[in-house]
């Protein structure tokens, strides 16, 4: 940790910010007693062997004790909330029944997971109803990286998720087993899902008392289910998997005392070399790795860590054994395909607020696909943001099935944590940011805002990546078969379905 340069910048546009907000909803520290941060349990395979895993994933309804008192209803992936942890290893063949346990519909969507479509994927077209279970089979054949699951049957994605269905997934593999990283879960190595709810009369959530087209915000942090939280220091370097689970939020994250910290992976995977920080934002659904340094600090300290100037978790330090690991300069190599000859560069425009929300001047349809990308092919996508009247706002922009590279933001330099893999990318207003993206599995996929009441809203999109010696057709799920599914689930008419994007 010698000599790197240490970065204090957001990097992100100031006016742009979501503080701007018409409809901002400040963060507020609570004023209930501190709790133990939850660690999720990491989910036992059902079975695994050399060469196979197997899981039972459940999506359930639940219970939990958030605040003092009644405790709140909530929903969860075999948990009461949020869910356990997942991993997966590279080179297994996965198996995973996906249990639908709740009232209603719900998918299993695999964030950053590189597998078919659109049934494996788990978007709007593979929806699991009540009482239902399915199964799905891949090959994991991916770098090491904390993904996620989380539910995505449109438009009512962003209800399930503020309910609770979100889950860390965590990929590993040979060459990030041999890097220098603390891995001993739950003691070194943690999951910290970020989020923020509104509680209501006994402490319930209600999702249509706080929706804004916008993006629904609550003036509580929640981090990993737990309301005010500590976590007790006991190794002198600890590793977070910070994931910015929020439907709306972007946390800017620093520590107390300014403290640096070390960044080594971003959403898939490990990054080129590791980067020095004291300030990090993150946008919906990006994930950052980053391994924090207690060596300064004593039995008895507390180090915060912040959003704003909102403490998110305390971090109580205990005695730990000196550690002298450093981190090489060098941590991976990310491959760089070049672009394939005569191919067209993409373009998304990504454009509205509130309810006029769209993508290339138009609104999400299950039915159509929007765009095409032969499989193994490296083409340009360039992703715009014309919300620049007004301040406007970042779009975190994300593409399922790929993790791609990001090439430049207006022509210069990504910022200093973007040369790794990614599979979201926040952009600025009035910004283009150019991707360099491949696939090499087939499929029709989304991609989308993920502030999820804009992508429930219809800034989503859709392309199939095709074989042109194999051509598939799909079965495309539509909105009219889920909207009386769900009316049918929640014992209403169609027309009295409180979902605020199905009117798109
Ligand atoms: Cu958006």
């Amino acid at each position: 940790m010698a000599d790197r340069k240490v970065y204090t910048d957001y990097f992100f546009d100031e006016p742009a910010f979501n503080t701007h907000d018409g409809g901002y909803v400040p963060l507020k520290e609570p004023d209930t007693p501190q709790e133990k941060l939850k660690i999720p349990a990491l989910l036992k395979p059902d079975k695994e062997t050399d060469t196979d895993m197997y899981y039972t994933v459940i999506a359930q309804t639940g219970e939990t004790q958030l605040l003092p008192g009644a405790k709140t209803k909530t929903w969860g992936y075999n948990a009461s909330i949020l869910g356990q942890t997942i991993v997966f290893k590279d080179g297994k063949n996965i198996h995973i029944t996906l249990k639908n346990e709740l009232p209603e519909l719900t998918t299993f969507h695999w964030h950053g997971l590189n597998v078919p479509g659109p049934i494996t994927d788990g978007g709007c077209h593979a929806p699991v109803y009540p009482g239902e279970s399915t199964q799905i089979n891949f090959k994991c054949n991916q770098v090491a990286a904390t993904l996620w699951l989380h539910a995505h049957p449109c438009p009512a994605t962003a209800q399930h998720v503020w309910k609770g269905l979100a889950t860390t997934v965590i990929v590993q593999d040979q060459t990030e087993s041999q890097l220098p990283f603390p891995r001993n879960y739950g003691v070194n190595d943690i999951p910290l899902v970020l989020q923020d709810r509104n509680f209501h009369e006994n402490n319930q959530l209600d999702y249509m008392a706080d929706y804004d087209p916008d993006g629904i915000q609550g003036p509580t942090p929640m981090i990993n289910g737990t309301i005010n939280p500590y976590f007790d220091v006991t190794t002198q370097r600890l590793r977070l998997r910070i994931l910015d689970g929020a439907n709306r939020r972007e946390w800017r994250l620093h520590f107390s005392d300014d403290l640096k910290f070390t960044q080594i992976a971003s959403d898939g995977g490990v990054l080129p070399e590791p980067i020095d920080f004291t300030h990090l934002m993150l946008t919906c659904a990006e994930r950052a790795e980053i391994i924090v340094d207690f060596r300064g600090y004593k039995p008895g300290d507390e180090v915060t860590l912040y959003s704003d100037d909102v403490p998110l978790v305390r971090f109580r330090i205990h005695q730990f054994a000196k550690d002298d690991t450093t981190l090489p300069d060098h941590l991976v190599d990310i491959p760089d395909p070049d672009i394939t000859p005569n191919t067209k560069i993409h373009q998304v425009v990504m454009a509205g607020m509130d309810e006029e929300v769209e993508i290339n001047s138009k609104k999400f349809d299950m039915q159509r696909i929007d765009d095409k990308q032969k499989v193994g092919s490296v083409e340009y996508w360039d992703v715009s943001n014309t919300n620049d009247k007004t301040g406007g706002m970042i779009h975190p922009y994300h593409m399922h099935a790929t993790q791609f590279r990001i090439v430049s933001r207006n022509g210069h330099e990504p910022y200093p944590n973007e040369h790794g893999l990614k599979d979201t990318v926040g952009v600025n207003p009035g910004e283009t940011v150019r991707l360099k993206v491949w696939f090499d599995k087939l499929g029709v996929f989304m991609n989308h805002c993920h502030i999820l009441e804009h992508e429930d809203g219809g800034m989503m999109a859709q392309f199939e990546v095709y074989d042109p010696d194999h051509p598939k057709t799909y079965k495309l799920m539509d909105m009219d078969t889920l909207m009386t599914a769900f009316a049918k689930e929640r014992g209403v008419k169609k027309e009295e379905l409180n979902i605020p994007g199905m009117h798109m």
